[in-house]
Protein backbone atom coordinates (compact mmCIF):
# COMPACT_ATOMS: atom_id res chain seq x y z
CA UNK A 1 0.00 0.00 0.00
CA UNK A 2 1.00 3.67 -0.76
CA UNK A 3 -0.61 7.16 0.03
CA UNK A 4 0.17 9.96 -1.55
CA UNK A 5 -0.52 13.30 0.52
CA UNK A 6 0.63 16.82 0.92
CA UNK A 7 1.12 18.22 4.32
CA UNK A 8 -0.84 21.78 3.39
CA UNK A 9 -3.53 20.24 1.71
CA UNK A 10 -7.23 19.54 3.54
CA UNK A 11 -8.02 16.53 1.63
CA UNK A 12 -5.11 14.19 2.33
CA UNK A 13 -5.37 15.91 5.91
CA UNK A 14 -8.79 13.61 6.40
CA UNK A 15 -6.94 10.04 5.37
CA UNK A 16 -3.56 11.29 7.44
CA UNK A 17 -5.87 11.44 10.50
CA UNK A 18 -7.75 8.35 9.61
CA UNK A 19 -4.66 6.72 9.47
CA UNK A 20 -3.19 7.79 12.65
CA UNK A 21 -6.51 7.35 14.48
CA UNK A 22 -6.61 3.83 13.27
CA UNK A 23 -2.55 3.71 14.45
CA UNK A 24 -1.84 2.31 11.24
CA UNK A 25 1.71 2.76 9.74
CA UNK A 26 1.54 3.47 5.81
CA UNK A 27 4.10 4.02 3.56
CA UNK A 28 3.77 7.38 2.57
CA UNK A 29 5.07 9.77 -0.02
CA UNK A 30 5.08 13.95 0.87
CA UNK A 31 3.86 16.10 -2.62
CA UNK A 32 4.46 19.50 -2.60
CA UNK A 33 1.59 21.27 -4.14
CA UNK A 34 2.82 24.74 -4.14
CA UNK A 35 5.80 23.41 -6.70
CA UNK A 36 2.67 21.47 -8.48
CA UNK A 37 4.62 18.85 -8.36
CA UNK A 38 1.05 16.68 -8.57
CA UNK A 39 0.92 17.73 -12.72
CA UNK A 40 4.29 16.44 -12.80
CA UNK A 41 4.54 13.28 -15.60
CA UNK A 42 5.56 10.90 -12.71
CA UNK A 43 2.34 11.39 -11.10
CA UNK A 44 0.08 11.60 -13.99
CA UNK A 45 0.99 8.23 -14.84
CA UNK A 46 -0.32 7.19 -11.29
CA UNK A 47 -3.19 9.69 -11.16
CA UNK A 48 -4.25 10.93 -14.51
CA UNK A 49 -6.69 13.05 -12.10
CA UNK A 50 -3.78 14.71 -10.17
CA UNK A 51 -5.05 14.72 -7.21
CA UNK A 52 -3.97 13.83 -3.42
CA UNK A 53 -4.80 11.99 -1.56
CA UNK A 54 -3.97 9.14 -4.00
CA UNK A 55 -4.00 5.59 -2.10
CA UNK A 56 -2.44 2.59 -4.19
CA UNK A 57 -4.52 -0.75 -3.03
CA UNK A 58 -3.02 -4.31 -1.55
CA UNK A 59 -3.75 -4.88 -5.37
CA UNK A 60 -2.28 -1.99 -7.08
CA UNK A 61 -5.72 -0.41 -7.64
CA UNK A 62 -5.44 3.38 -7.44
CA UNK A 63 -8.24 5.54 -5.07
CA UNK A 64 -8.32 9.24 -4.96
CA UNK A 65 -11.21 10.33 -2.62
CA UNK A 66 -10.68 10.59 1.04
CA UNK A 67 -13.90 8.60 1.58
CA UNK A 68 -12.66 5.58 -0.60
CA UNK A 69 -9.93 4.89 1.07
CA UNK A 70 -11.15 5.31 4.28
CA UNK A 71 -13.39 3.05 3.63
CA UNK A 72 -10.63 0.62 1.69
CA UNK A 73 -8.91 0.76 5.04
CA UNK A 74 -11.55 0.07 7.60
CA UNK A 75 -12.22 -3.11 5.75
CA UNK A 76 -8.55 -4.21 5.69
CA UNK A 77 -8.09 -2.95 9.21
CA UNK A 78 -11.13 -3.03 11.22
CA UNK A 79 -9.50 -1.80 14.65
CA UNK A 80 -10.17 1.13 15.22
CA UNK A 81 -13.76 1.53 13.94
CA UNK A 82 -13.97 4.76 12.85
CA UNK A 83 -16.60 4.46 10.14
CA UNK A 84 -19.28 2.79 12.36
CA UNK A 85 -20.13 -0.60 13.81
CA UNK A 86 -24.06 -1.22 12.87
CA UNK A 87 -26.06 -0.51 10.15
CA UNK A 88 -27.32 2.39 11.85
CA UNK A 89 -24.09 3.96 12.84
CA UNK A 90 -22.48 3.55 9.49
CA UNK A 91 -25.66 5.33 7.58
CA UNK A 92 -25.46 8.36 10.33
CA UNK A 93 -21.54 8.75 9.65
CA UNK A 94 -21.40 8.66 5.95
CA UNK A 95 -24.54 10.75 5.43
CA UNK A 96 -22.74 13.76 8.02
CA UNK A 97 -19.50 12.70 5.75
CA UNK A 98 -21.48 13.39 2.26
CA UNK A 99 -22.98 16.47 4.15
CA UNK A 100 -19.69 18.19 4.93
CA UNK A 101 -18.08 17.52 1.66
CA UNK A 102 -21.18 19.12 -0.40
CA UNK A 103 -21.66 21.48 1.67
CA UNK A 104 -18.73 22.74 4.12
CA UNK A 105 -15.72 21.19 1.88
CA UNK A 106 -17.40 22.56 -1.56
CA UNK A 107 -18.23 26.01 -0.67
CA UNK A 108 -14.02 26.29 1.02
CA UNK A 109 -13.17 25.03 -2.06
CA UNK A 110 -15.43 27.54 -3.68
CA UNK A 111 -14.10 30.58 -2.04
CA UNK A 112 -10.20 29.97 -1.99
CA UNK A 113 -10.12 28.65 -5.58
CA UNK A 114 -11.93 31.01 -7.31
CA UNK A 115 -10.01 34.56 -5.34
CA UNK A 116 -6.81 33.16 -4.43
CA UNK A 117 -4.14 34.66 -6.75
CA UNK A 118 -2.15 31.42 -6.68
CA UNK A 119 -4.85 29.62 -8.21
CA UNK A 120 -5.55 31.70 -11.11
CA UNK A 121 -6.67 29.66 -13.59
CA UNK A 122 -6.60 26.68 -11.26
CA UNK A 123 -10.41 27.21 -9.99
CA UNK A 124 -10.59 23.21 -10.75
CA UNK A 125 -7.85 20.11 -9.67
CA UNK A 126 -7.37 17.91 -12.48
CA UNK A 127 -5.45 18.10 -15.56
CA UNK A 128 -7.73 21.09 -17.44
CA UNK A 129 -7.20 24.40 -16.37
CA UNK A 130 -10.65 26.98 -15.26
CA UNK A 131 -10.76 30.61 -14.86
CA UNK A 132 -11.89 31.62 -11.30
CA UNK A 133 -15.57 33.25 -11.23
CA UNK A 134 -15.13 35.65 -8.13
CA UNK A 135 -19.20 35.71 -7.74
CA UNK A 136 -18.56 31.68 -6.80
CA UNK A 137 -15.78 33.06 -4.07
CA UNK A 138 -18.56 35.02 -2.00
CA UNK A 139 -21.16 32.32 -2.74
CA UNK A 140 -18.44 30.06 -1.24
CA UNK A 141 -17.98 32.57 1.58
CA UNK A 142 -21.48 32.47 2.71
CA UNK A 143 -22.27 29.35 2.56
CA UNK A 144 -19.39 28.60 4.99
CA UNK A 145 -20.78 30.77 7.07
CA UNK A 146 -24.25 29.20 6.71
CA UNK A 147 -22.62 25.86 7.81
CA UNK A 148 -20.51 27.19 10.73
CA UNK A 149 -24.29 27.42 12.03
CA UNK A 150 -25.55 23.74 10.97
CA UNK A 151 -22.42 22.83 13.07
CA UNK A 152 -23.39 24.42 15.98
CA UNK A 153 -27.00 23.23 15.83
CA UNK A 154 -25.63 19.78 15.54
CA UNK A 155 -22.88 19.71 18.10
CA UNK A 156 -24.95 22.36 21.02
CA UNK A 157 -25.91 18.65 22.46
CA UNK A 158 -23.41 16.32 21.51
CA UNK A 159 -19.47 15.62 22.08
CA UNK A 160 -19.08 14.38 18.64
CA UNK A 161 -20.35 14.25 15.20
CA UNK A 162 -22.42 11.32 15.01
CA UNK A 163 -22.34 8.61 17.84
CA UNK A 164 -20.52 8.87 21.61
CA UNK A 165 -17.08 8.34 20.25
CA UNK A 166 -14.70 9.91 17.71
CA UNK A 167 -15.54 8.87 14.26
CA UNK A 168 -14.81 9.50 10.44
CA UNK A 169 -17.13 12.34 10.98
CA UNK A 170 -15.51 14.49 13.53
CA UNK A 171 -12.29 13.78 11.31
CA UNK A 172 -14.53 15.27 8.14
CA UNK A 173 -15.65 18.39 10.14
CA UNK A 174 -12.58 18.96 11.79
CA UNK A 175 -10.48 19.60 8.53
CA UNK A 176 -12.66 21.52 6.95
CA UNK A 177 -13.28 23.81 9.80
CA UNK A 178 -10.10 24.19 10.61
CA UNK A 179 -9.25 24.76 6.46
CA UNK A 180 -11.58 27.80 7.00
CA UNK A 181 -8.30 29.45 7.95
CA UNK A 182 -7.30 29.90 4.12
CA UNK A 183 -10.10 31.79 3.35
CA UNK A 184 -9.77 34.12 6.50
CA UNK A 185 -13.46 32.53 7.90
CA UNK A 186 -13.10 32.11 11.85
CA UNK A 187 -15.94 30.72 13.75
CA UNK A 188 -17.58 33.20 15.51
CA UNK A 189 -17.38 33.47 18.94
CA UNK A 190 -20.58 33.16 19.90
CA UNK A 191 -21.03 29.67 18.38
CA UNK A 192 -19.61 28.11 21.66
CA UNK A 193 -20.67 24.22 21.21
CA UNK A 194 -18.57 24.70 17.62
CA UNK A 195 -15.81 26.52 19.26
CA UNK A 196 -15.36 23.69 22.27
CA UNK A 197 -15.67 20.92 19.95
CA UNK A 198 -12.88 22.04 17.59
CA UNK A 199 -10.96 22.72 20.71
CA UNK A 200 -11.21 19.21 22.04
CA UNK A 201 -10.35 17.61 18.60
CA UNK A 202 -7.28 20.06 18.66
CA UNK A 203 -5.90 18.08 21.18
CA UNK A 204 -5.98 14.69 19.46
CA UNK A 205 -2.29 13.71 18.08
CA UNK A 206 -3.97 12.72 15.18
CA UNK A 207 -5.22 16.84 14.84
CA UNK A 208 -1.14 17.96 14.64
CA UNK A 209 -0.63 19.42 11.62
CA UNK A 210 3.45 18.85 11.39
CA UNK A 211 4.07 21.41 8.51
N1 LIG B 1 -12.64 14.53 -3.79
C1 LIG B 1 -11.24 14.45 -3.45
C2 LIG B 1 -10.67 15.86 -3.43
C3 LIG B 1 -9.20 15.85 -3.71
C4 LIG B 1 -8.66 17.26 -3.87
O1 LIG B 1 -9.37 18.19 -4.28
N2 LIG B 1 -7.38 17.43 -3.52
C5 LIG B 1 -6.71 18.69 -3.67
C6 LIG B 1 -5.95 19.04 -2.40
S1 LIG B 1 -7.06 19.34 -1.07
C7 LIG B 1 -5.70 18.59 -4.80
O2 LIG B 1 -5.20 17.52 -5.08
N3 LIG B 1 -5.39 19.71 -5.47
C8 LIG B 1 -4.49 19.70 -6.57
C9 LIG B 1 -4.59 20.98 -7.36
O3 LIG B 1 -5.04 21.98 -6.81
O4 LIG B 1 -4.22 20.97 -8.54
C10 LIG B 1 -11.12 13.74 -2.10
O5 LIG B 1 -12.15 13.35 -1.57
O6 LIG B 1 -10.05 13.52 -1.59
Amino acid sequence: MKFYDCLTAPSPRRVRMFINEKKLKIETINLDLRKSEQMEKWFSDINPRNTVPTFVTREGNILFHSLSICIYLEEVFEEINLLGKTAEEKGIIINSINDIESNLFSAIADCLRNSSKAMENRAITGPDNFEQIPELAERGRARVKSYFNVLENHLSEKSFMCIDRFTAADIWAFVAVDFTRAIKEPIPNELGALKFWYSEISKRDSAELNL
